[in-house]
């Protein structure tokens, strides 16, 4: 039975990569930090009681700043393959901590690499890096492939850098399989919440059960490549499985701007949305609304988008467009989703949720919402 160790266990990939990997017959560890509350909501469905003799995945609690405790899992574990998703992955929210980030996207990615050569596993444990598009940031090129030189725009991005050249570097210096995949952009449902798709997806989702009035932006005209991360969690898998450890891009090659996400977004449920404006001043008003959703509170005229300066980034990212002829190629890996099925799909998963909280005010409760 091969064994996989995924950092990150908690978030949106490792919960769709452990789900696949185990579907595989994968024993399963993940490292899951200490937290106040319970962290594992998006692993519930697949835990397993640790008490059962046949259980095949496994939490153990760690955290990527701290080297003995990854060098001592990994040597009780002696994985086959080590994902390493783990990572303070908001780009923003980077510029505010980016000395944390560091840290753990960058000199984490080291403690892996060193850990799995300074225990002797350097010719049995494979490992995969998550990097990521972020590493092009200001546009060099488009579309953005393999030999497309690098120019990160934030404290995320240039710690991934390092991470993405000490992969580059372990497997050259010491003959090590370890590969990075950068990913561009890709959401789900299990998506966190400040993320741009899944913030429009569930406020729009709100919206809609009048639960909310309004959602706050920041920049609308940024464009993304954005994929399915069902889809993206089988690259990793894939690159890990190949005959030579190399460095893949992974995205859809379509590129579509954060405006026309949140435009499809509401005409899923049955909205045309206009922009008025320009700048910090433009909002987002109802034009018209089929009534295809069961009691759909949006009414025409409603302002229901505005700009909200404090989501700008001192310096943005304004264009992915990832080309990954490459992938297609060597790994034979294809998308399923585009970005129009992802957004029906995240739009719906929300509605459902969302449906829980409007029965929760309807019988007295409170709901909050929080603007972030
Ligand atoms: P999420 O933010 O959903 O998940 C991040 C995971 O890392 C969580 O499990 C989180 O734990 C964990 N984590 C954070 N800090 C630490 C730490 N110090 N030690 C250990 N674990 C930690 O990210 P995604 O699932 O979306 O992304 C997975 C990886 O891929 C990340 O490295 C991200 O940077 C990268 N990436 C993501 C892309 C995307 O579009 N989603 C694109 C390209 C790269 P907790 O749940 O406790 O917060
Ligand atoms: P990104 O994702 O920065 O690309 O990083 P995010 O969804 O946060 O932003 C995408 C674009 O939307 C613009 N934007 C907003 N973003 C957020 N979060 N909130 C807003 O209100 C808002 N308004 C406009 C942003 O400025 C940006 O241009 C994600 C993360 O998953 C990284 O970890 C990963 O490496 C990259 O994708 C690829």
């Amino acid at each position: 039975m091969k064994k996989a160790f995924i950092t990150g266990i908690t978030g949106q990939d490792g919960a769709y990569l452990a789900e696949f990997l185990l579907d595989r017959g994968y024993e399963v560890h993940g490292l899951k930090r200490r937290s106040s509350l319970f962290n594992t909501a998006r692993i519930d469905h697949i835990y397993q009681d640790p008490h059962d003799k046949g259980a095949r995945m496994k939490l153990h609690f760690g955290d990527l700043t701290d080297s003995t405790n990854l060098i001592r899992l990994i040597q009780e574990i002696q994985p086959d393959e080590i994902y390493n998703l783990g990572a303070m992955s908001h780009v923003r929210v980077s510029f505010e901590m980016p000395e944390y980030v560091a840290n753990t996207d960058a000199i984490g990615t080291l403690r892996i690499l060193e850990a799995v050569r300074l225990l002797g596993l350097s010719e049995k444990t494979r490992i995969y890096q998550a990097s990521t598009s972020e590493l092009y940031g200001k546009v060099q090129a488009i579309p953005q492939s393999e030999t497309t030189p690098f120019y990160p725009r934030s404290p995320y991005a240039v710690a991934k850098m390092y991470g993405y050249w000490i992969t580059v570097n372990y497997r050259e210096a010491y003959n090590m399989y370890a590969c990075n995949g950068i990913l561009f952009n890709h959401e789900s449902p299990l998506r966190g919440e400040t993320f741009v798709s899944r913030k429009i997806t569930r406020a729009v989702a709100r919206m809609v059960l009048g639960l909310q009035q309004k959602v706050y932006m920041g920049n609308i005209d940024a464009k993304r490549d954005w994929g399915h991360a069902k889809d993206y969690i089988e690259a990793m898998y894939l690159i890990l499985q190949q005959p030579k450890a190399d460095d893949y891009v992974i995205a859809t090659g379509e590129t579509t701007s954060v405006r026309e996400f949140i435009i499809r977004a509401f005409a899923h449920v049955g909205a045309t949305l206009v922009f008025k404006g320009q700048g910090v001043n433009e909002v987002g008003i109802i034009d018209s609304v089929k009534n295809v959703i069961e009691g759909n509170a949006l009414k025409p005229g409603d302002e229901v988008l505005a700009i909200d300066p404090r989501y700008f980034r001192p310096t943005e990212v304004d264009l992915l467009l990832g080309d990954p002829t490459k992938s297609k190629q060597v790994l034979g890996w294809k998308p399923k989703y585009d970005v129009n099925a992802l957004l029906r799909e995240m739009v719906d998963a929300d509605l459902d949720l969302m449906r829980g909280e409007s029965h929760l005010k309807q019988g007295g409760f409170r709901v909050y919402n929080f603007h972030e």
